[in-house]
């Protein structure tokens, strides 16, 4: 986050507001209707989650309890019995639903495949089958490699549907980073394809998962699933590997969906946090399926009649929660787009909402800023008019940009949702309910009903109005992570310990800064602890320091983020040699190739500077603050006098 964004939010005083029409048309339709929805839950919160559990989705059986809170650990809907993908699938197999479209998919090269809910639930139940030949029972986590295929989707599902758990993996992350999930994760079978296309270049996938799995590294993985999407040659290893398409061949099509219990684990995602290690997120079936299923609703007032298009990639949680569960759960048509924004057409993104006529649209503001230096005659050049409604994630929106998406893009007539949210939330927490909430632009507005969300000081009290503060969520919620998988401690110590109430309350703990403006609406302010947002991706610095540091020629490092133009942020690595070596150019392009072999290429740093010295404290500990005002060109200002060598600073600053 830049200072700027914070000057130009201070001043926002622009207000928009639904139209009658969208707002008639709307699930929720009134700020009145907002309050009382929140009036409800704050009155009784486990009557009003346990309501809607019973009426908006199916169970094979009801829950004894509502709600177990034994702070920080929250169990939900105790004792009850469903599965997800029946929610997602089979319960819109109706006459008048089966053969409406499910999943409507557009591959890079301009192939394209859609899957009416009768097609989709038979290629689920299909690879459901498969994975049980291969021996995944209920509890086996099975890794997912894949590119935006609908074979991601289906590879989800399909481990959903028998109660196996999913671990994502983006597909453009390393072989290392592959390696490390798949041993946290024991995952016994990878699924990936013979490679993906971006930017009409093949990736091969395939081979990052052999270089992962070689010499048995990851002894848990019995099986490899490969799909052939790109047709190139690889290697595949016998006994262990089998193509995707061979396996459905002659399986039966036929699987009942295993009853889950609800507090049962439905996937682990990995994220990246303040140490050098990603967290395996978890979450769970009951909550999880209510939790993105609500918000779809709501959050993007969705109708089954709507397509949705949300661009994020299955690996990250906004492509699970947004691309696959919620859309489906909702009955809607959701699609999936292979291509990057600009894969060789710049108009790419506007081709696909005009093909498909989308009318729900939802992407990251790195994307709309991309978008915004193609000019804004390619968008006007297309047919928009099926848009009713624009979604923002994954960083803050500054104002300018806001304005762009709702003039060039909505034509001024579609509510934006600035929806703030995290992988541990399952879904979105702070957002204008469109029919509802007045949006001002860069604010994700207020908490979507039934959550709790405060701004606090360290010992969680509220900061006054227009102060800044920490975000925290006050109140358990259907969504929220369980645990960090294999390390209950950092799920203690990472969400639960940092702001510490004196009557010993939990408050969950978000990680972001914020305000709340005088009409009670959400600013985010950024990060405040060592993870960077670059173009929406969440990155940890020590992640990167611990990626630099395992490089024969690096003594130290420290990784700081600096604001960019496009990507929101991007990495600026100071770095101290070991005496044997010597800063050349060839070493900065080493050592740049080499995070982007250890973590993959979204974690290249944009700039490496060698120092003699890193600035620190008498305690030894690297003065980021200084590196981010070096970094960016900036002034150093501030107190110094912790420094232990202040030479160090003043070289750095030469
Ligand atoms: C959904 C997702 C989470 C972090 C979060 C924030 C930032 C997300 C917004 C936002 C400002 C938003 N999950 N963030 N949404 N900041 N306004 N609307 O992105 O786990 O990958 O990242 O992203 O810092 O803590 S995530």
């Amino acid at each position: 986050m830049t200072t700027t964004t914070i000057e130009s939010n201070l001043q926002e005083q622009r207000l928009f507001k639904p139209s009658t029409k969208f707002s008639q048309a709307s699930y929720i339709k009134s700020r009145s209707e907002y309050n009382k929805l929140c009036d409800r839950a704050q009155e009784n919160p486990e009557r009003f989650w346990a309501e809607l559990a019973d009426s908006e989705l199916q169970w094979f059986k009801t829950w004894d309890t509502v709600l177990d809170w034994q702070p920080p650990h929250a169990k939900w809907f105790v004792g009850g019995k469903l599965n997800i993908t029946h929610n997602c699938l089979d319960r819109h197999l109706t006459a008048s639903s089966k053969n409406m479209p499910a999943l409507v998919w557009q591959g890079e090269p301009g192939d394209a495949r859609t899957y009416s809910y009768f097609e989709l639930h038979q290629e689920v139940c299909q690879m459901a089958n498969v994975l049980k030949q291969l021996g995944v029972t209920k509890g086996d986590r099975v890794g997912i490699y894949l590119p935006m295929i609908p074979e991601a989707a289906i590879a989800m599902l399909a481990c959903a549907r028998i109660g196996a758990v999913h671990s994502v993996i983006f597909a453009g992350f390393s072989a290392e980073a592959i390696k490390g999930r798949l041993l946290d994760a024991e995952a016994k079978v990878v699924i990936t394809a013979d490679g993906g296309w971006r930017k009409n270049k093949v990736v091969p996938l395939k081979t990052q998962v052999d270089k992962a799995l070689a010499s048995g590294e990851v002894p848990s993985v019995e099986s490899v699933i490969v799909v052939i999407r790109t047709g190139q040659r690889i290697h595949m290893q016998p006994d262990r590997d089998y193509w995707w398409q061979d396996l459905q061949n002659g399986t039966s099509c036929d699987c009942p969906a295993e009853p889950m219990d609800s507090e049962d684990p439905l996937f682990i995602l990995y994220t990246s946090g303040t140490t050098g290690k990603p967290k395996g997120v978890v979450h769970t079936v009951g909550g999880y399926s209510l939790y993105t299923h609500l918000t779809t609703k709501w959050a993007f007032d969705l109708k089954d009649t709507d397509v949705f298009w949300c661009t994020a990639d299955v690996g990250w949680i906004t492509g699970h929660s947004y691309t696959v569960y919620g859309p489906l759960s909702n009955g809607a048509t959701t699609v999936m787009y292979e291509g990057a924004p600009h894969a060789g057409n710049p108009g790419c993104l506007w081709d696909v909402v005009e093909k498909y006529g989308v009318t729900v649209f939802y992407t990251a503001p790195t994307a709309i800023r991309l978008l915004m230096t193609f000019g804004e005659e390619l968008p006007q050049s297309r047919n928009l008019s099926s848009i009713r409604l624009l979604g923002t994630v994954g960083e803050p929106i500054n104002p300018t940009v806001w304005m762009w998406y709702h003039r060039v893009i909505g034509a001024g007539r579609c509510p934006i949702v600035d929806t703030w949210w995290q992988t541990e939330t399952g879904g979105v927490m702070l957002t204008p309910l469109p029919g509802a909430i007045p949006t001002k632009p860069g604010s994700a507005t207020l908490p979507f009903p039934g959550i709790v969300a405060d701004v606090v000081d360290l010992s969680g009290n509220p900061v006054p109005v227009n102060e800044g503060g920490y975000l925290v969520i006050k109140q358990p919620w259907p969504g929220m992570i369980r645990t960090v998988y294999n390390n209950p401690d950092r799920y203690l110590s990472t969400y639960w310990t940092k702001i510490a109430p004196k009557d010993g309350q939990y408050f969950y703990f978000t990680g972001d800064g914020a305000r709340q403006d005088e009409d009670g609406y959400f600013w985010i302010v950024g990060r405040v602890d060592d993870v960077i947002n670059i173009a929406g991706h969440r990155l940890g610095t020590m992640e990167v320091e611990s990626a630099l540091v395992s490089h024969s020629a690096v003594a130290e490092a420290a990784v700081v983020g600096r604001a960019s133009e496009i990507k929101g942020e991007e990495l600026v690595a100071f770095i101290t040699l070991k005496p044997e070596y010597v800063a050349t150019e060839e070493l900065t392009q080493t050592l740049k190739q080499h995070v982007v072999h250890e973590i993959g290429a979204i974690a290249r740093p944009a700039e490496i500077q060698f120092a003699k010295a890193l600035p620190k404290t008498r305690s030894g500990k690297i003065m980021r603050r200084f590196l981010r005002a070096i970094a960016s060109g900036e002034e150093v200002t501030g107190d110094v006098s912790t420094l232990e060598d202040r030479t160090a600073l003043d070289k750095l600053r030469s």
